[in-house]
């Protein structure tokens, strides 16, 4: 059987975050993949992993490793937007050096355009629609003679034709997937951001459910709609792996929405604290204001959990309701005092830029940061992504500015070079770049703040991290 190669594409923390923020960046295991090739391996079908991302290889660097498998027939790429011009690269130059090789992409952004992608990048022959476990087996195990007109969720190249096969159906049972098979990553060279992480072990991501049932217009809810679970003695023997291989203190606890569903939340919580894990683990997690309440982050903090991060996306409540997210700002004001009550800390992620936010609501949106106070806020420019309600409305009113999908990056207050591709009506791109580093100077250069930070200073990293935070906003003004 041949074996299957999986990389993620070159795409630098510069690129990614501009220079001045690069050394805050997180480098992140692909999970995708990892998902992928834990599948593959169960099907007795060998991969490897090569994490350009992770390793600084450059396109070239990657082209030569492949050339070097001799029997690299397989070839699968993960493509999120922002990636698209390394990726079009990447395809280009391996089907140019192992012309034999098919060349598959899959993820967020194949989902969202499928056909479209093969149009664009030409040198590739499959594109995957959704979840790929599955349907990487499937291609894998496919032969000449089966040919891929059976296999579903993917677009293929027949002659000059593209042809769009039936749509897979979403994994049912998530307990079916094999855990993600780390030991073909790079471990060593991922970290979260600082913002993220308490002390410096190694925190892994472990994912314990896919889908969300909120329709927030700028998501583009890869995993559909349905939340799916992993059982609770599975989501244990995943964290007891963990801790056999990496002896891990603490856990990002990955979810669309980790306390959507109340019953589940509970028997998790429950079974950390049953099984002592609540007094070696400490962990952190993504939620809605809308799905928490006293007992539940009392109940989370019991169970390990020292930090939460909310999407709270805009102080204005028209803009709230405008873009489906359901919340109301009171609600954001009185979870924030819960969550701070129960002992745990807040990161508060903010956009910039909505369709038809207006100025003052921009600086609004800053000023209620100030004001429910997150331990950390992050402030992005809006982006709608492909496969968003948001982009779709943009896009259907000839309001979105260009389609390089390069430019498709939320930090181009940052990163300067990218061109952001939806501004709002009567406003400029330098207003919203000069927003994004204003609104980081307003909230993190307050006396109270920087004194918070100098408390909570444990080592001589702590203090040099902060410091150079410091210098990069102060440096952002002058500049
Ligand atoms: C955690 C997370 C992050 C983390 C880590 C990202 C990472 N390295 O995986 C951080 C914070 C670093 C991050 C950063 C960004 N993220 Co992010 N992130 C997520 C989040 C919440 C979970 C990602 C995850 O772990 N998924 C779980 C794995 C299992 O899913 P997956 O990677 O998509 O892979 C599955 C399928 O897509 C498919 N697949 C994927 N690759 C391949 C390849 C092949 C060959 C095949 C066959 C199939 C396949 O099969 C996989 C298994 O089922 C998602 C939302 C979501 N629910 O997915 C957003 C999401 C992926 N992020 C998104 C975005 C936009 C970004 C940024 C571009 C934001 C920015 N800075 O501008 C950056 C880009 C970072 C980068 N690496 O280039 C968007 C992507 C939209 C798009 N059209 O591309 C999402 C979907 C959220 C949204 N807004 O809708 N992100």
């Amino acid at each position: 059987m041949n074996n299957i190669i999986l990389v993620n594409p070159p795409l630098s923390l510069e690129e990614r975050y501009g220079k001045a923020m690069a050394q805050f960046g997180a480098v992140t295991e692909p999970l995708g993949l990892a998902y992928i090739a834990g599948m593959l391996e169960k099907n007795h079908i060998p991969a490897t992993i090569i994490d350009a991302q992770a390793e600084g290889f450059s396109i070239d660097q990657v082209v030569t490793l492949l050339a070097d498998k001799k029997n690299s027939a397989i070839i699968g790429i993960t493509l999120l937007t922002p990636m698209f011009g390394a990726v079009q690269k990447l395809s280009d130059a391996i089907k140019k050096t192992i012309p034999t090789s098919t060349i598959v992409l899959g993820g967020p952004h194949c989902t969202a355009l499928k056909e479209q992608v093969l149009e664009e990048i030409t040198s590739a022959d499959i594109v995957c629609i959704g979840e790929g476990e599955e349907t990487m087996v499937d291609i894998a195990q496919a032969t000449e003679q089966s040919g891929l007109a059976h296999i579903l969720g993917i677009c293929y190249r027949d002659g000059k034709q593209i042809k769009t096969n039936e749509a897979r159906p979403y994994i049912k049972n998530l307990d079916t997937i094999s855990p993600p098979a780390r030991h073909l990553l790079p471990m060593d060279k991922y970290h979260l951001t600082a913002s993220r992480v308490t002390g410096d072990s190694y925190c892994p991501t472990i994912i314990v459910a896919r889908g969300c049932p909120f329709s927030c217009t700028y998501c583009s809810r890869i995993f559909g709609r349905t939340l799916r679970l992993h059982s609770i003695e599975r989501i244990i023997s995943e964290i007891d792996l963990l801790i056999e291989q990496f002896d891990i203190k603490q856990l990002n606890i990955e979810a669309d929405t980790l306390t959507a569903n109340k019953k589940f939340l509970t028997q998790l919580c429950h079974a950390l604290i049953d099984g002592n894990y609540n007094k070696k683990i400490k962990w952190t997690c993504e939620s809605r204001v809308d799905t928490v309440d006293k007992d539940s982050l009392e109940l989370m903090k019991k169970a390990g959990c020292w930090q939460i991060s909310y999407g709270v996306e805009t102080g204005n409540q028209r803009l709230l309701d405008e873009i489906n997210k359901g919340t109301k700002l009171e609600q954001i004001e009185e979870v924030f005092k819960l969550t701070k009550k129960a002992g745990i800390t807040i990161r508060g992620f903010f956009m910039l830029g909505l369709p038809t936010e207006t100025i003052a609501e921009s600086l609004a949106t800053i000023n209620f940061a100030k004001k429910i106070d997150p331990l950390w806020a992050q402030f992005t420019i809006t982006t709608p992504y492909p496969g968003t309600k948001m982009f779709n409305e943009l896009k259907t009113s000839g309001k979105i500015l260009n389609f390089d999908w390069n430019n498709y990056n939320t930090w181009s207050g940052w990163q300067g070079e990218y061109k952001i591709p939806y501004i709002s009506e009567g406003r400029t791109i330098e207003e919203l770049r000069n927003l994004q580093k204003m609104a980081m100077r307003k909230f993190y250069l307050r006396p109270a703040v920087i004194w918070r930070f100098i408390k909570s200073v444990r080592s001589v990293d702590d203090m040099r991290k902060y410091i150079q935070g410091g210098m990069v906003l102060l440096k952002s003004k002058l500049s």
